[in-house]
């Protein structure tokens, strides 16, 4: 059986950022509101490709490298709470459509290569908590965090003594905005 691994295309979070989420998220959270997500699995996925194996991989990621997208800035200015599947996440209120666009030409790509893609609508978001299914009360005011997304990523999903890692396999850049 050839190999095949989880993979999904996302935006990282830079360092700084992964820190000012998590310090605020142990001030607004309790710990039964959820499973925090580490700080380094922080990530706004743009597409989720599934279990793919080594050869389709590479032709995706033949794709990516011509993918010429421009670089964006998104507020993260939104949270919500979806008791199915138990998430708390942070989003937008205003998503860019570079952003849109680049999510769905990956999207796109992914489902021309046999990745099957979800019907429901992309929905940028930034997942916090996990196993959220009971009513969580969000604090009332919301982050106003920048994302200054200069690249775009793929990473790979592992389950590894009870615990999920991401590794990013490989980042592309997106064009910066002309002078
Ligand atoms: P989530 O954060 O909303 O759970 C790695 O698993 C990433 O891919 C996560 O960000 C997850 O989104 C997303 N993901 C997992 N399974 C998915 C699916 N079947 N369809 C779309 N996105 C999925």
């Amino acid at each position: 059986m050839p190999e095949s691994r989880r993979l999904f295309f996302a935006l990282s979070l830079p360092t700084a950022l992964q820190k000012q989420v998590i310090r605020w998220r142990a001030d607004n959270f309790e710990p039964e509101d959820g499973r925090p997500v580490a700080a380094a699995n922080l990530h706004l996925t743009l597409a989720f490709l599934g279990d793919v194996s080594d050869q389709k991989a590479g032709v995706l990621r033949e794709i990516a490298t011509r993918i010429q997208s421009p670089a964006f800035s998104l507020r993260l200015d939104d949270l919500g709470h979806w008791p199915r599947p138990g998430v708390v996440w942070l989003g937008t209120r205003r998503a860019p459509l570079a952003l849109l666009q680049l999510a769905s030409l990956l999207r796109s790509h992914a489902a021309r290569n046999g990745c099957h893609q979800s019907t429901l609508p992309f929905h940028p978001h930034v997942s916090l908590l996990r196993g959220a299914t009971r009513p969580v009360a969000l604090p009332a005011a919301t982050p106003q965090w920048q994302l200054d997304a200069t690249d775009f990523s793929l990473y790979e999903s592992r389950f590894h003594q009870g615990r999920t890692r991401y590794q990013c396999l490989q980042s592309w850049p997106l064009l910066a905005a002309p002078p």
